[in-house]
């Protein structure tokens, strides 16, 4: 058995109230959660309806499954979303990562571990995608060990999330009907407009489409994907003032710090910051720096326990949080309402939870149900999560 690494379990103060039952436990614990070996496994599966927006357009999920191994028999599970456009990570880099570089730096260690596991993984600045999955997976093999959910050991605050839908590009009042749809069939009543193409020839129209459309009854915010100018983003937001709209999401490109500084000091609603906001540091830089009021968090990027940093970063500077969506499938999407519901300040706005409704399929062997506009978590243990091998082995591609 694999002995805990820097944990209590040798410590003096722990020796005064542990057993020795007590001490062998946790080292069985610990020894079943020794990670022998780490799968990354690629697949692609086509997207119904794809979606596009100001960096890039999604046909096809072509995602990573990760799947961690550990001494025990237990196989902890989370899903890789690259994305290209945004962080330059593909499937191929993602397995390169996972098989090439992560793998060596964390087989033999307990998963109980997490700092140890988290400083290594940092030690490669990028590669978001990559460390998130790790992460989760490991998160998820930790609960099934210990026979609890991974949203009661984050938190345990609620048991589902709000949803809000992104809509896509396309023409007003296609994204009317979009909407009108998402409402009817799943009860979403919040929405995340796609802007960042022509501002004032289309993407303000569509925003005043929509809210003609439903009144009072949605939540609106915008998505600018870095699309617009800082004097573009200044006017359109001005030309918007009466839409009550939620939040400005990175509207401008990430490098104009001036120009998001100003856009951020003149839009009358707070300012998100997405692309430019992707780790702790990163937060803080947006956040003392007047770039951004508001930080997307997505388990994508920062699986659960960078997540928890930001978080928390937020909670303490009374920064608002909204859990995003990496364009997650069901997998990545069970992931996120698992974290988002697990504390009470991701809890207060609706979670970007609804992308995989856009699939032609996915790998769970029990899909995720929104009804009522609430996305429950699973119970667990773990993530809770039972992949269809059939369905694996009909969309994985390294085969
Ligand atoms: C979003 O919030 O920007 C689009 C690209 C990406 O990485 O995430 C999506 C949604
Ligand atoms: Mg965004």
């Amino acid at each position: 058995m694999t002995a805990l690494h820097g944990t209590t379990a040798e410590s003096p103060g722990a020796a005064q109230s542990l057993t020795d039952g007590d001490r062998d436990e946790r080292r069985d614990v610990a020894g079943d959660l020794e990670i022998i070996a780490i799968e990354a496994i690629p697949f692609s599966i086509p997207y119904a309806k794809p979606l596009a927006f100001a960096s890039g357009a999604v046909h096809v999920a072509d995602h990573v499954l990760v799947r961690v191994h550990t001494a025990g028999g237990i196989v902890g599970t989370a899903e890789a979303p690259p994305r290209p456009f945004t962080y330059g990570e593909t499937q191929g880099s993602i397995i390169a990562v996972v098989d090439g570089i992560f793998a060596d730096q964390i087989i033999g260690t307990s998963a109980l571990a997490r700092e140890a596991i988290h400083a290594r993984l940092h030690r490669t600045v990028g590669n978001p995608a990559a460390k998130a999955a790790i992460d989760m997976a490991l998160w998820d093999a930790i609960g099934q060990r210990l026979g609890v959910s991974v949203t009661e050991l984050l938190g345990g605050y609620g048991t589902g999330m709000r949803v809000s839908h992104m809509l896509g590009f396309d023409e007003p009042q296609a994204m009317v009907a979009e909407a009108t749809r998402m409402r009817e069939t799943y009860g979403i009543s919040t929405f995340k407009i796609k802007v960042g193409r022509a501002p004032f020839t289309l993407d303000v129209a569509v925003c005043r489409a929509l809210r003609e459309a439903f009144s009072d009854e949605v939540e609106l915010y915008v998505d600018g994907n870095r699309g617009w100018s800082p004097a573009d983003a200044e006017r359109a937001m001005r030309q918007m003032a009466d839409l009550d709209l939620l939040f400005a999401e990175e509207l401008c490109p990430a490098d104009d710090v001036l120009g998001r500084r100003r856009h951020t000091r003149t839009s009358p609603v707070p300012v998100i910051a997405d692309e430019s906001a992707t780790t702790p540091g990163e937060v803080t830089r947006e956040l003392l720096g007047g770039s951004a009021d508001a930080i997307s968090i997505k388990t994508a990027r920062t699986g659960f326990t960078t997540s928890q940093r930001i978080l928390h970063q937020c909670e303490g500077m009374g920064v608002e949080v909204v859990m995003g969506n990496q364009i997650d499938g069901q997998i990545g999407t069970a992931c996120s309402v698992t974290f988002g519901a697990a504390h009470e300040h991701t809890s207060r706005r609706a979670g970007e939870l609804s992308n995989f409704l856009d699939m032609s399929d996915d790998l769970l062997a029990e899909p995720l149900t929104i009804s009522g506009g609430v996305l429950p978590v699973r119970t667990g243990p773990g993530l809770g999560l039972v992949i269809d091998e059939d369905k694996l082995a009909h969309y994985r591609i390294d085969i």
